[in-house]
C-alpha cells in the first residue's frame, strides 16, 4: 500500500509557482507530479563505518578537524540528535535501505540480506533516478535497486581491495578510502545525463583494524590525542553488562589492532595466533629512543594514543574524499541541484567509559553524525528533532517528489531540512540490539531515550538501567541502582512511565520479540561467499567503471 507524502523541498515552491489560481484540483495534482520527474534534485548520500559524531569538529571534536565534512553543517544542516536504530553494521544498512527496524527488515545481526524485499534504491530507480552503489555494502546478498554498483566482499580491505560487480571480482591497487572517493567521481563522471541520479557512497573506514593511508598516518603519527572523561570508568553502578563487556581499550586490543610487528620467522597460522595476544606488558621505544616496559595504567594509555592516532588517521581519509567530491560536484555545476548527506552506520566509543566499538545504547554508540547540504536546505541549521536511521528512505523518497511505502516505519526530514519542526514529531527513540552471543561479548538489550532520560533493558538478564540525561550525560550513574535501598518515589515514577513509553514503542513498531532468541537469527552471511564472481584481475578506477 502507497500512501501520499507532501512534495519534496524543492517540488513544492515550483509547484505552487506554476499552478494558476483558476486550475482544477486533479491538474494541480498533474502539474505537481510532471514538475516532479522534470526538477528532482539529485541526491548523494556518502557514508561510513564506525564514524563517531564526537570525532567531526561540527560535532565539537575535542580530538581531530573535520574541514570538509564540516563544510556540509556550514553550507546546510546538521542534526544534533540522530540516533541509530541497532549500532553495528549489517542491520544498520538494512534499515538504512529499507526504513525499517531489524525485526521487520530480516536482518538483526550479521545475516545476509534478502535482496528480493522492498528497498528505497527500488524506488528511486522506477521513479527515474539512475542508481549507484559504491564500497561497503556487507548485507551478502547482491545490491537489487541499483543501475550500477561496485561493492567490497563483507568487510572488505584497506589495502589492495578486491571489488565486487555483477558476476566478477576485481583487485583495484591503492588505498580503500581514496579508491571509493575516485569511483564515485569516476561514476558521476560516465552517468547517463537525462535523468537525475541517486549515489551512496560507502566508506569502509574507519572501520577496524584502523589501516590509515600514508600521509595521514603520517599526520598522526607523533599527535597526542586527549583522552575521554570516561576512559578509567570502573561501571559502578551498571553492574548488568558493562563489566563483562570485551570492547575495552584497557583489556581488549590485539596486537594487531596496536600495529605490533611480529617476529620475521613466524608464518601462517603461528603469526596470526601472535598477532591476536591482548598485550598486558609490553616494551615501548620512548622518543629518547630508549626501551620502557610498560604495563597497568601507563600501558592503557599508550594504547589509547596509538589506537586513537590511527582510528583519527582512517576519519582524515574520509573528510579529505568528501572534500574531494564536493570539490567535484563544484567543477562540474551539479553542486545547486545535488543534496550531498553524511551519515555513519552506528556510533562509535572513543575510549569513552573505558570503550572502543559500539553495540552499547549508550550514547556514544546511539549516536551518529547526519548533516545534508543542498537545494532548499537552510544553510546552518541545527535541527534538534529526535531523528533515526529509519528516516533516511522515506527522506530520500520525499525529496525525490516520490510517494512513500507505508511499510518503511521512518519519517521523512525534508520538513526539518526546511528549518520546520512538525507538531507531531516523535519524541522519544526504540533501540535494540540482538548480537548476543556473539562479538565483544556485549549483553542483548533494547531501551528507549527521550528528550531528558534513558531506560535500557538488558531482557537476557531481566536488568534495568536507568539514566538522567541533563544532570548526568555521560551515563555513570545508573538510578535504579540502590544498593538494597527502595527506590524514591520520584525514580520509581519515572521508571514507570518509562517502561510505559517502551511498551508504546515496541507496539507503534511492531516489535514482538521476532529475534529474541537467537536459533530464530535468519540464515545466511553477511560475508558472502560470493562464489558466482569470476575473478577477472587487476583493474584501474576507471576500467572498473566500464565494467559496470
Ligand atoms: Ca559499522
Amino acid at each position: 500500500m502507497l500512501i501520499r507524502t507532501r512534495c519534496s523541498l524543492l517540488t513544492a515552491a515550483i509547484a505552487l509557482a506554476i499552478v494558476p489560481a483558476a486550475t482544477t484540483k486533479s491538474s494541480a495534482a498533474e502539474a505537481v507530479a510532471k514538475n516532479a520527474t522534470s526538477q528532482q534534485p539529485n541526491i548523494l548520500f556518502i557514508f561510513s563505518d564506525d564514524h563517531a559524531e564526537h570525532a567531526i569538529s561540527a560535532y565539537g571534536s575535542k580530538v581531530n578537524q573535520t574541514p570538509f565534512i564540516d563544510r556540509l553543517a556550514q553550507e546546510g544542516a546538521r542534526f544534533t540528535n540522530s540516533f541509530v536504530t541497532n549500532s553495528i553494521c549489517t542491520p544498520s544498512r538494512a534499515t538504512l535501505l529499507t526504513g525499517q527496524y531489524s525485526h521487520l527488515n530480516g536482518v538483526p545481526v550479521f545475516n545476509r540480506f534478502d535482496g528480493s524485499r522492498d528497498t528505497v534504491a527500488k524506488h528511486l530507480q522506477a521513479g527515474g533516478y539512475h542508481t549507484g552503489m559504491i564500497g561497503k555494502w556487507h548485507l551478502g546478498s547482491d545490491p537489487t535497486g541499483f543501475d550500477r554498483w561496485i561493492v567490497l566482499p563483507g568487510q572488505g580491505s584497506y589495502w589492495n581491495p578486491v571489488f565486487l560487480v555483477p558476476g566478477k571480482k576485481l583487485t583495484i591497487e591503492g588505498h580503500c578510502t581514496d579508491i571509493t572517493g575516485d569511483l564515485g567521481i569516476e561514476w558521476l563522471e560516465t552517468r547517463p545525463r537525462e535523468k537525475p541520479f541517486f549515489l551512496m557512497v560507502h566508506q569502509k573506514a574507519p572501520h577496524r583494524a584502523w589501516q590509515p593511508d600514508e600521509r595521514n598516518k603520517a599526520l598522526f603519527k607523533d599527535k597526542q590525542i586527549p583522552e575521554p572523561e570516561t576512559l578509567w570508568d570502573d561501571y559502578a553502578t551498571r553492574p548488568a553488562a558493562l563489566p563483562e563487556n570485551q570492547q575495552t581499550v584497557a583489556k581488549d586490543l590485539t596486537r594487531r589492532d596496536l600495529k605490533l610487528e611480529p617476529p620475521a620467522e613466524l608464518q601462517g597460522r603461528e603469526r596470526n595466533q601472535w598477532l591476536n595476544v591482548k598485550p598486558t606488558e609490553l616494551a615501548v621505544t620512548l622518543e629518547d629512543g630508549t626501551t620502557k616496559t610498560l604495563s597497568g595504567q601507563e600501558l592503557v594509555k599508550w594504547k589509547y594514543q596509538r589506537y586513537m592516532q590511527d582510528y583519527l588517521a582512517c576519519v582524515q581519509g574520509v573528510d579529505d574524499n568528501v572534500g574531494k567530491i564536493l570539490d567535484y560536484l563544484d567543477r562540474s555545476n551539479l553542486a545547486d541541484n545535488t543534496i550531498v548527506m553524511y551519515s555513519a552506520d552506528n556510533g562509535w566509543y572513543l575510549g569513552d567509559m573505558g570503550m572502543y566499538d559500539k553495540r552499547f545504547m549508550y550514547e556514544p554508540g546511539l549516536r551518529v553524525p547526519l548533516l545534508a547540504r543542498g537545494p532548499g536546505i537552510k544553510a546552518g541549521g541545527t535541527p534538534d528533532a529526535f531523528v533515526a536511521n529509519i528516516d533516511l528512505a522515506p527522506t530520500f523518497l520525499d525529496l525525490a517528489g516520490l510517494e512513500i511505502p507505508s511499510s518503511m516505519q521512518g519519517r521523512s526530514l525534508a520538513p526539518l531540512l526546511r528549518g520546520e519542526t512538525p507538531q507531531d514529531w516523535r519524541k522519544s527513540v526504540y533501540y535494540r540490539y540482538y548480537h548476543d552471543p556473539g562479538h565483544h561479548n556485549t549483553a542483548a538489550h533494547y531501551g528507549v531515550r527521550t528528550a531528558t532520560h534513558k531506560l535500557i533493558y538488558y531482557w537476557k538478564k531481566d536488568a534495568y538501567e536507568l539514566f538522567d540525561l541533563a544532570a548526568d550525560p555521560s551515563e555513570q550513574t545508573n538510578l535504579l541502582y540502590t544498593d538494597g535501598q527502595p527506590l524514591s518515589a520520584e525514580v520509581s515514577k519515572l521508571f514507570g512511565e518509562l517502561k510505559l513509553e517502551l511498551a508504546r514503542l515496541q507496539r507503534e513498531f511492531q516489535d514482538d520479540n521476532q529475534y529474541a532468541d537467537s536459533s530464530d537469527w535468519p540464515a545466511g552471511s553477511a560475508d558472502g561467499p560470493f562464489n558466482d564472481k569470476q575473478p577477472t584481475g587487476v583493474k584501474s578506477v576507471s576500467e572498473a567503471i566500464k565494467l559496470l
